[in-house]
């Protein structure tokens, strides 16, 4: 009784919490839909797959590498979770095959209309090989990283690695995904702003995921972090909950706020995802949550440059052959 009571109150939970997305979806401003390839050119009927780099029947996704036009690229194709709001529409416009009937069981295969039918499409072109690297299964190793072994072998590593982080000067400059931005504070020092990653599809909250990409420049990572910080921290937590309540009505009970590290781009920034979804990387040993980074910070100003850290690596990650090397692992 109970225990159907409050699947009842979560089931209205989330009802309103898909209004709100309803209500996203038909802004205008939002601007979501022209931003798809114009008149629908499908560059990927050029493709050539060269290798599957990792697949996931749970995850219900495939990393591809292969060619486009002679450069290389990474192809990731993932299915995405079936929404509330269309199944009426999903069991009215779909056709049935009956695959197998037994006694009161019975299993289907049900053919949706093509809109109803769609797959999540990330294309990253031309892909390094770090791209590739990425997202090639792995076996993945726990680094012990002492204040010295950052000034010694990581930090080294990261500056001679020169990680391209253009892609986020665009999104702060308003040179890409500017219709996306759910929310900017434009100082200098403590401003951010705040948009759906891509690995959100925005279509359910049930997997909401957001980053706050602050303006400061400098600020490479967690190591980076002082007392010095802490407005530009209370900032992003406070200011970036609010932005998610307001535009989600997702209360900050419902949100996981964290930082990577090791981070996979070098420019400071923070990760909002739903409570409930296990998002890639929000495992503790590698996601720091911004409220205890902010108490540790007030603890201690210089916590991060002095504490040893944690974190997982991957088989083939530079960085790994280096801790290797000093003998660190
Ligand atoms: C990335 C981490 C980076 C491959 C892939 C993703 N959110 C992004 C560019 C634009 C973005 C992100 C690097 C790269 Cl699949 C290599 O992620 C991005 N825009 N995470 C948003 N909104």
């Amino acid at each position: 009784m109970a225990e159907s009571a409050a699947k009842r109150e979560s089931d209205g939970d989330k009802e309103a919490l898909n209004q709100g997305i309803k209500k996203m979806k038909s802004d205008p401003g939002n601007g979501a839909e022209a931003a798809g390839e114009p008149g629908g050119t499908n560059i990927l009927s050029a493709f050539q797959t060269s290798a599957v780099l990792s697949d996931s029947a749970r995850e219900k996704n495939i990393f591809l590498h292969g060619k486009i036009s002679s450069q290389d690229a990474v192809v990731i194709l993932e299915k995405t979770p079936i929404r509330e709001d269309v199944v009426e529409e999903l069991l009215r416009a779909s056709t049935l095959k009956l695959e197998m009937k037994n006694d009161i069981y019975s299993t289907y295969r049900l053919q949706a209309p093509a809109h109803l039918n769609e797959i999540k499409t990330t294309v990253v072109c031309p892909a390094t090989e770090k791209h590739v690297k990425k997202y090639q299964r792995q076996e993945s190793f726990l680094v012990e990283e002492t204040a010295e072994d950052y000034r010694s072998i990581t930090l080294p590593y990261i500056e001679k690695q020169r990680f391209s982080v253009q892609w986020v000067l665009n999104i702060l400059e308003k040179k890409a995904e500017a219709e996306r931005i759910v929310f900017e504070d434009p100082d200098p020092d403590v401003g951010f702003v705040l948009l759906p990653d891509f690995k959100w599809d925005q279509k359910q909250v049930d997997d909401l995921y957001l980053i706050a990409i602050v303006h400061q420049r400098d600020i490479k990572s967690l190591r980076d972090l002082t007392s010095d910080h802490l407005p530009l921290l209370q900032n992003v937590f406070r200011k970036g909950k609010d932005a998610i309540l307001q535009r989600y009505k997702l209360p900050a009970c419902k949100l996981r706020v964290y930082l990577h590290y090791q981070p996979s781009y070098y420019h400071l920034h923070v990760h909002f995802t739903r409570l409930g979804y296990e998002a890639p990387g929000c495992g503790v040993e590698r996601a720091h949550l911004l409220a205890d980074v902010i108490q540790n910070l007030q603890n201690h100003p210089e916590h991060y440059k002095t504490r040893t850290l944690y974190f997982p690596l991957r088989a083939d990650d530079g960085l790994l052959q280096n801790f290797k090397e000093a003998q660190r692992l």
